[in-house]
């Protein structure tokens, strides 16, 4: 019996210090540049801030431009003390025009999102 109160004890203990391998899903909180931004200068890398822990080896995004041409990515990486930071740096500079950033990501507890938003390249 005292074992396997202890049992129940440890079992809770280990539920409660680690809600988000129980629970959660990424979800996409913020993003540099911002969704719907229009930023003057444009970016060599996005950021992705998510609500969970992120696995960049198999997160990531597509970058389509005003012509729907793409701009091919670096592998994304995660930031070395927040894993909830997605960065991923762009092999060529966008344009003048709308982008829009499809992303997809795999939470530590292997859950998958997905979704997108764009930004403007002002002159
Ligand atoms: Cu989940």
């Amino acid at each position: 019996m005292a074992l396997r109160i202890n049992y129940l004890a440890s079992a809770l203990l280990i539920a409660s210090f680690s809600p988000a391998v129980v629970f959660a899903h990424a979800h996409l909180v913020s993003q540099i540049p911002a969704a719907d931004a229009r930023v003057g200068a444009a970016p060599q890398t996005l950021t992705l801030r998510f609500s969970e822990d992120v696995e960049p080896s198999f997160s990531g995004v597509t970058l389509s431009g005003p012509q729907r041409q793409k701009i091919a990515t670096e592998t994304a990486r995660v930031d070395p003390g927040d894993n909830r930071n997605l960065i991923v740096a762009l092999q060529a500079t966008p344009g003048v025009g709308e982008w829009r950033v499809d992303w997809h990501a795999v939470s530590v507890d292997g859950h998958k999102t997905h979704g997108s938003y764009r930004f403007h390249v002002e002159q």
